[in-house]
């Protein structure tokens, strides 16, 4: 059975492709989930690619995670800012874990400079655009060997 890996998207990613391009780019979520399933049949990986605009629901996903996923690639969004409870969740799960950001945070407002997941994460990738997905996904084949 090919390993599972979830990809998982918070708040306001559904509008990715839509608005602020010049920060996002213009490829919506679903070409970047479309993009990592033809990627992830090729790397042997089956693929459960979600987005929420809730914290609990992202908090609910990472939990499902334990015991069914290898690993876990998560842009928290702005929840990455802000949120206890996603890193919390992040510390239960025992797989390899990327954070991933499409912008480079490091370049933006100072409040994007602090990320709570980071202190769980085993990679951190920022500034790569939606095609940082993908690069993520090649990463974690890489990990799980
Ligand atoms: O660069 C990233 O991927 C972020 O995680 C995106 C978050 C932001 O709060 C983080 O600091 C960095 C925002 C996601 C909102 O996505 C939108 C996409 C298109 C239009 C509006 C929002």
């Amino acid at each position: 059975m090919a390993r599972l890996i979830y990809i998982l998207n918070g708040p306001n990613l559904n509008l990715l492709g839509q608005r602020e391009p010049e920060v996002y780019g213009h490829t919506t979520l679903a070409d970047v989930e479309s993009a990592c399933t033809t990627l992830a049949a090729g790397l042997g990986l089956e693929l459960r690619f979600l987005q929420t605009n809730h914290e609990g629901q992202l908090v609910d996903w990472v939990q499902d995670a334990r015991g069914a996923a290898a690993g876990i690639i998560i842009n928290p969004a702005a929840l990455t800012h802000t949120s206890i409870a996603v890193l919390d969740a992040l510390n239960a799960f025992d797989g390899p874990v990327i954070e991933l950001h499409i912008s480079q945070v490091h370049k933006r407002e100072a409040f994007r400079h602090h990320s709570y997941v980071s202190q769980r994460a085993d990679a951190v990738m920022a500034g790569f655009g939606t095609h940082g997905y993908e690069l993520a996904l090649r990463h974690m084949a890489h990990v799980l060997g």
